[in-house]
């Protein structure tokens, strides 16, 4: 007999009747997997993001809390195309003009201190650690290891790894060209006593293991980006329908960091590049993906996702486009969310002052694993797009059931959680998949969020469509 979980149906509200597909997930106690890092949550943001010092500052309270609230010991990645016509206003040397793809001048970012100091307080102000890219396309060594080096000192520890240079597969003609480019920057900044990370590329996995095979030994850590694809492309289905190639493409990548003992970070990622598709990336459908990417991620080694986003002045200049956000909103959500680059976790800016989008309650839910190790578990789904997630964090066995499903509700039975007792359940639900707020990850209060484990090591849980639940169940005593 399986005893009920919390999260009745009753509770859950858009429970259609007779539509439930039942789902089996047997958690495998006996075969551990990998560690989750403490530093699953990440996000990314544009260098150009700190050409306003007060963004990244420990004054801006309300997203140091936001910052706060994901994860206290989460990465900020800066860097993004912008890193790659970025300027350091204490550089003293001639710089060559940069030039946009169409062939004129590029306006540079200038970067001064000021923005560095206030971004070292909002690292303390959150805990937060820094992964910092420098300018590879300008071809100046002396400028990036002049600024990587005050980097170090503004930021001290909280200084993780400087990267040299952002998706450079996409102006270096191959792996060869690129480490030619790079070998001069690495030796200047190393001359600094800097770590460095690499390689930053867009998409190219060979890059990756080539670079460990080269410069393991050299490097904190290795990193490469994911996008689902190119805006306008995508959809929700087509997000939800997850991307199985890059799984097995990150288990390559993984070969690789392992064989070298260097965790991996996916520096950049996100739903659909170019900026993030319309009612897709910003609404709740990006929150489940999210959940389940960054699952999935950790699930095979990943140390963390840095999602991009920013202000959408940041990210368009990034694209050689200009924000239009003439558009004159009503209240003050719609007003944040028009400034705000579609695939950003967080929305807003210093003077309208900042809220959580969809894709943050779905980071919020993949934190829970952070620091626990993670278990095998045996998925059954039927014709359901589920996916299930088991780990093990000292005397807790936490449990994520995703239904990434637009059709079907699931009727989960877990099995294989002997020596649990009970525990609680926090859902993430919303009331559509397109819905673009209303999203909320909490307990199901209603319903009494008490999970109840039978004598079996069985227990069972009602999954709405599109919605996810997160289970932490405590050992009998
Ligand atoms: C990445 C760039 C970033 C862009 C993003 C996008 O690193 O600067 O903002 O694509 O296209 O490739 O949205």
């Amino acid at each position: 007999l399986a005893a009920t979980c919390g999260g009745l149906a009753r509770a859950a509200g858009r429970l259609s009747p007779g539509s439930s597909v039942p789902v089996r997930f047997a958690v495998r106690l006996e075969r551990p997997g990998r560690v989750v890092s403490d530093t699953l949550t990440g996000l990314s943001y544009e260098t150009g993001q700190l050409a306003d010092p007060a963004f990244f500052s420990a004054d801006n309270h309300a997203l140091v809390q936001l910052f706060r609230a994901l994860s206290p010991h989460g990465v900020l990645r800066i860097g993004g195309n912008t890193s790659d016509y970025t300027v350091w206003s204490e550089h003293r040397g001639e710089l060559p003009v940069q030039r946009t793809h169409k062939g004129g001048p590029q306006q540079p970012v200038v970067l001064r201190p000021e923005a560095l100091h206030a971004l070292a307080g909002f690292l303390r102000a959150t805990g937060w650690n820094l992964v910092f890219g420098v300018n590879l396309k300008i071809g100046v060594p002396a400028m990036a290891a002049e600024l990587s080096k005050a980097v170090k000192q503004i930021v001290g520890d909280d200084l993780l790894a400087i990267q040299i240079g952002n998706e450079a597969n996409n102006y270096e003609s191959d792996y060869a060209a690129f480490d030619a480019a790079w070998a001069p920057y690495a030796t200047a900044i190393r001359e600094t006593d800097v770590p460095i990370a690499g390689p930053d590329t867009g998409a190219n996995t060979d890059w990756v293991i080539e670079y460990a095979n080269r410069h393991g030994a050299d490097n904190v850590f290795l990193s490469r980006h994911y996008y689902r694809e190119a805006a306008p492309k995508g959809s929700i289905p087509d997000l939800l329908g997850g991307d199985a190639e890059f799984c097995a493409e990150i288990e390559q990548v993984m070969q690789a960091a392992d064989a070298h003992h260097l965790p991996f970070r996916l520096t950049e990622a996100n739903s659909y590049y170019l900026g993030g598709r319309d009612g897709v990336s910003n609404a709740f459908a990006s929150a489940l993906w999210g959940a389940d990417f960054m699952l999935a991620m950790a699930q095979r080694g990943v140390a963390g996702i840095h999602f991009h986003g920013g202000t959408l002045e940041s990210v368009e200049a990034s694209l050689g486009r200009s924000a239009d956000t003439a558009a004159a909103a009503s209240d003050l959500s719609a007003r944040r969310d028009a400034v705000t680059s579609r695939y950003s976790a967080i929305a807003g800016n210093v003077e309208l002052g900042f809220q959580p989008r969809p894709l943050f309650y779905g980071m919020s839910l993949a934190q829970q694993f952070a620091g626990a190790r993670m278990l095998h578990g045996q998925l059954d789904a039927g014709s359901a797009n589920l996916t299930a997630y088991a780990a093990q964090r000292d005397d807790a066995l936490l449990i994520a059931l995703i239904n990434k499903d637009a059709a079907h509700d699931a009727s989960v039975s877990l099995a294989g959680l002997n020596g649990y007792r009970k525990g609680r359940l926090m859902r993430l639900r919303a009331p559509a998949l397109e819905s673009r707020h209303d999203v909320v990850f909490e307990s199901d209060a209603d319903a009494g969020s008490a999970v109840v484990v039978d004598t079996h090591g069985l227990c069972h849980v009602e999954l709405p469509r599109g919605s996810a639940a997160w289970i932490r169940l405590l050992r009998s005593v």
